[in-house]
């Protein structure tokens, strides 16, 4: 099968972009399907750290070529400051980066919109990146969106004009924010004219003649898959799906294309922005999870909520994906316990369910826990299944057997060299 998904299995910040970096010499090609510069793939080698948000994590191997599909949203500015960073870094990506003409734009008047509407929410705030991602999904559906390939017809400065105006009508309706919309658009525009030295292609056509000639590709998600519009803790979700079904749709690929589906999830549990977080620990153990792991957001710097793995949420999504293997991240996060936390069900109005709630918003449930033997010692760096402690190998025959899956990989630090295949 021609077409390998990775994606994050939780709430986003699982580690995809180095576990792509680490894949990608297996592939010809990597393609971003869906959302936009709300990602933040971290990417660390030679002593070096990259956050990327728009273009594809295969960029730093040499002869990969990289898609941004039209599933995915772009903004020419943050795109234009990645260009910038590849090039201060010395990275060759002329020919290797390609832009997929049915990818919407994010225009400056999607972000004030995307502002003013969270700000209108008080206490209901999704806790948006603010990047316009929902406001420029929001005109692809309701069928005003600007494409990719429309940069290169004569009108579209008229039609770009003729947009900003729905804006602006709209952005009235709410309480008024400061943003100063005349900088933006001469940076916007300044970024549209970097983006067309960028080879546009027609996706589809790309891809699939890909796949005829044999070539290998890897689909590399974005956030995560409790951040689905469709099955995530709706509202507190993103615009898109993340989903394995969201490949088919953002890149332009038949189901029975799809090969393996590596899913991706934290030894442990993170959450940024608001909405529902069943094994959220307010507590000292969560601080403590949020200092050892860093966590704090790739694209914002917001400190993420941390609590212990959730398996009823992890079935649920590995459920959705058709996951065929898992990789554990961070385990070298957990160093120091003696003993460690997974929810294995819910108590829900007063019985056990392995089943998520409809709407884990409201409803009246609440995580049930099972304890497991920590490992106490230093992970970090351990490249050799050998070297893990009894205690880690048992943590991982725990989640082979909750979860039905196998785990194939597990990263022991930042680092790209980090990580034990098994
Ligand atoms: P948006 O920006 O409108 O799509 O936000 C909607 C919700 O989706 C969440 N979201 C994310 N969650 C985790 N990581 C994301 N990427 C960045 C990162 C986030 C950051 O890698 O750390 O830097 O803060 C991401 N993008 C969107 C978001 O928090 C909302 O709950
Ligand atoms: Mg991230």
């Amino acid at each position: 099968m021609a077409v390998d998904v990775l994606l994050g299995l939780q709430w986003g910040d699982e580690g995809k972009g180095k576990i792509v970096d680490v894949l990608a010499p297996r592939y010809d090609i990597i393609a971003r399907f869906q959302g936009g510069p709300n990602a933040g793939h971290t990417l660390i080698f030679d002593g070096k750290k990259f956050v990327l948000h728009t273009v594809p994590s295969g960029i730093f191997r040499a002869n990969l070529h990289n898609l941004i599909g039209n599933g995915v949203v772009i903004d020419p500015i943050t795109l234009s400051k990645e260009l910038d960073e590849l090039d201060a870094a010395g990275i060759d990506y002329a020919d290797r980066l390609f832009v997929a003409r049915k990818a919407h734009l994010i225009l400056p008047t999607h972000r004030l919109l995307d502002a003013a509407r969270e700000n209108a929410k008080g206490e209901r705030k999704i806790g948006s990146t603010l990047k316009g991602i929902g406001p420029t999904y929001m005109d692809k559906t309701g069928r005003n969106g600007l494409r990719v390939g429309n940069l290169e017809a004569p009108d579209f400065r008229d039609r770009y004009e003729r947009l900003k105006e729905k804006h602006l009508q709209l952005v009235g309706l709410y309480p008024y924010i400061e943003f100063d919309l005349a900088k933006e658009e001469e940076a916007w525009f300044r970024a549209v004219d970097r983006l067309r030295q960028l080879p546009f292609v027609d996706g589809e056509f790309y891809i699939n003649n890909a796949i005829s000639e044999g070539k290998k590709i890897l689909a590399e998600g974005a956030q995560g898959s409790m951040l689905d519009i469709d099955f995530g803790t709706y509202p507190y979700v993103t615009s898109s799906n993340t989903i394995t079904a969201g490949v088919c749709t953002g890149l332009g690929i038949a189901p029975q294309r799809i090969g393996e589906v590596i899913g991706i999830t934290k030894a442990y549990c993170t959450r940024v922005g608001g909405g529902p977080f069943p094994t959220e620990l307010h507590d000292a153990t969560g601080e403590f999870l949020r200092k050892e792991g860093a966590e704090f957001g790739a694209t914002t710097g917001r400190p993420r909520r941390c609590g212990w793995i959730d398996l009823v949420q992890l079935r649920y999504t590995i459920m959705l994906s058709g996951v065929t293997q898992l990789v554990l991240t961070k385990v070298d996060v957990l160093n120091k316990f003696e003993t460690i936390k997974a929810a294995d069900a819910y108590r829900v109005d007063g019985t056990d369910s392995r089943e998520l709630p409809f709407d884990l918003v409201h409803e009246n449930y609440a995580a049930i826990y099972t304890d497991i033997e920590g490992w106490n010692s230093d992970l970090s760096g351990v490249k050799d299944e050998s070297a893990l402690p009894q205690a880690c190998l048992n943590y991982l025959k725990y989640l082979e057997e909750k979860l039905g899956v196998p785990v194939t990989m597990v990263s022991t630090g930042p680092d790209r060299e980090e990580l034990v295949m098994r």
